[in-house]
């Protein structure tokens, strides 16, 4: 404890020091007093105050003090009267006026007159029948009698200089006034009070010696070699910052920049295809039969617009459909169905990125080590780690002895690079034998989630294309990656633009190359 309170005491501001002293020798000191006897001005006073609050060394305790009094139509009313009031002197006499003739008989402006009517009948002085004013029994009681109202009207006419407090028979009355509009002028006025805290009045037992101490250093205290005999104040390195958002990217774009930048040190190169696609590169040419489930109308976007897309090369297509038909010379017997040109032709939103690797592969030779980023479509209902509009980063390798090794290895290096731990799974795609799923635990949800699907082209995806090397594939969701990243439960959260999470996100956690 008296360490830090020595420490405390080191990192004290000479003004704050000065605050301490004056309250120590009288605690009712106000923030005036202790400018006037420090020679500090009151905002340097009540900035050491505020400094010394937010150390819990004092305690600042804040009082506004109203002032009323009245303003010029205010104080015309205490002289000659409210509206009201002399329209009930008019009927004291007449007992009762046309409307028409309100304003002239009572000597009031034509504007007044609707409030006079509004406080005759709130304070039950008057009634109005059929457009003439009459007076009540009340109202005649009050003739000769002034309402609580004028009352407080009254005493602030004789007390010009303002009124703190009314008594409590005024208090009606006042309450009355201020529902009034420019009859009363109210003056606040702040007060501050210090007092000791504990920690404050233990900073002063120890006691300390007010010293002017540097808090920088100047040209002259380096010219003049004052430097040396200067006391220092510590800094307080613990103490809050403002803090400050600066602009920054969108986390899903630096896990993106992330990915690229891996891969282009991996020596991949990026290629890009189009978000809309023909059935053909997205389904056929992966060796997915027409009737796959995948191709349902309720997991795949259709399109109407364009409504079909171009085949590409005709031997190609005559080969992905007798492939499709009996396995060709692949070595398998195919779906054995009868393959249709228009369903290869329909357009669709690309469901996956591994189109993108088939087109590739039919328009390179090997060696091949190809990556691409980009935005995937599916039917999918919204939950917490799935959306219908998301990111997947589509991997290829082709070479001359690439095996299935290589396709692990290489994926534990990527998400070893961007700081993950995965499993890997068995698993089953249509186009890829062996194929693996990545998988990474949850601790939340205390359970494994899928991070992107793997393996190897099976030769009915490879032989039309005209390769005869092996190839190794992947294709892996980046959403999920920035959800454990960011520790994020529910992927949407990504897409919400919630302001306050995205400014306290850090910048980047940064790539281990
Ligand atoms: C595929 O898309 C395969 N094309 C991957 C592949 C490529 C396998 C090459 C073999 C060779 P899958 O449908 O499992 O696989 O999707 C891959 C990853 O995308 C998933 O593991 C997941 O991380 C992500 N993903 C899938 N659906 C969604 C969704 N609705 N919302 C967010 N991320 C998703």
């Amino acid at each position: 404890m008296s360490e830090d309170i020595k420490k405390t005491i080191s990192e004290l501001h000479i003004y704050e020091k000065k605050l301490l002293k004056e309250l120590e020798s009288n605690p009712d000191v106000t923030p005036e007093q202790i400018a006037e006897n420090t020679g500090m001005n009151i905002k340097s006073v009540m900035s050491a105050a505020g400094s010394l609050a937010s150390k819990e060394i004092i305690e600042v305790d804040k009082k506004v003090q109203e002032t009323y009094s009245l303003t010029d139509d205010g104080m015309e009313y205490a002289e000659h009267g409210l509206p009201e009031r002399k329209i009930l002197e008019v009927l004291a006499d007449k007992k009762e006026i046309p409307m028409k003739d309100l304003a002239s008989e009572a000597g009031i402006d034509k504007k007044e007159t609707g409030i006079a009517l509004g406080w005759l009948r709130q304070k039950n002085w008057a009634q109005i029948d059929k457009g003439v004013i009459n007076i009540t029994d009340i109202g005649k009681e009050f003739v000769d009698k002034a309402g609580v109202d004028e009352k407080v009207l009254d005493y602030l006419k004789l007390n010009a200089d303002g009124v703190k407090l009314f008594t409590d028979d005024l208090r009606d009355g006042f309450k009355k006034l201020t529902g009034r509009k420019n009859i009363l002028n109210i003056k606040k006025e702040t007060s501050h009070s210090f007092k000791l805290l504990p920690k404050g009045e233990a900073i002063l037992k120890v006691g300390f010696e007010i010293k002017q101490q540097a808090t920088q250093l100047t040209h002259e205290h380096l010219k003049e070699g004052e430097w040396k005999s200067l006391e220092y104040r510590p800094y307080d390195i613990n103490a809050e910052a403002p803090v400050i958002f600066a602009g920054k990217k969108h986390p899903l774009r630096i896990i993106i920049d992330e990915i690229r930048e891996i891969f282009l040190n991996m020596g991949f190169s990026e290629d890009n295809g189009e978000f809309v696609e023909s059935a053909f590169w997205n389904f056929d040419s992966l060796f997915q039969p027409q009737d796959h489930a995948a191709r349902e109308m309720q997991d795949t976007f259709y399109l109407k617009n364009p409504l079909t897309c171009d085949l590409p090369d005709m031997d190609l297509v005559k080969l992905t459909a007798e492939t499709h038909e009996t396995g060709a010379d692949t070595g398998s017997i195919g779906w054995q169905y009868d393959w249709s040109e228009d369903i290869a032709r329909q357009s669709v939103l690309r469901t996956h990125t591994t189109g993108i690797s088939t087109k590739h592969l039919f328009e390179h030779e090997p060696p091949i080590k190809m990556f691409s980023v980009g935005r995937v479509f599916r039917r999918e209902t919204f939950d917490y780690k799935h959306l219908p509009e998301f990111h997947q980063v589509e991997g290829l390798v082709c070479d001359e002895g690439i095996s299935y090794q290589n396709l692990l290895g290489t994926l534990k290096e990527f998400y070893k690079k961007l700081g993950f731990e995965v499993r890997f799974r068995p698993a089953y795609f249509p186009y890829t034998y062996l194929s693996t799923e990545t998988e990474i635990y949850l601790e939340e949800k205390e359970s494994w989630i899928e991070l992107g699907g793997a393996g190897m082209f099976r030769p009915e995806v490879l032989k039309p294309l005209g390769i005869n090397q092996p190839a190794l594939a992947f294709g892996l969701g980046i959403e999920r990656l920035a959800m454990i990243r960011y520790d994020v439960e529910d992927i949407r959260m990504l897409y919400k633009s919630d302001i306050k999470w995205l400014r306290e996100l850090p910048i980047s956690k940064g790539v281990q190359l």
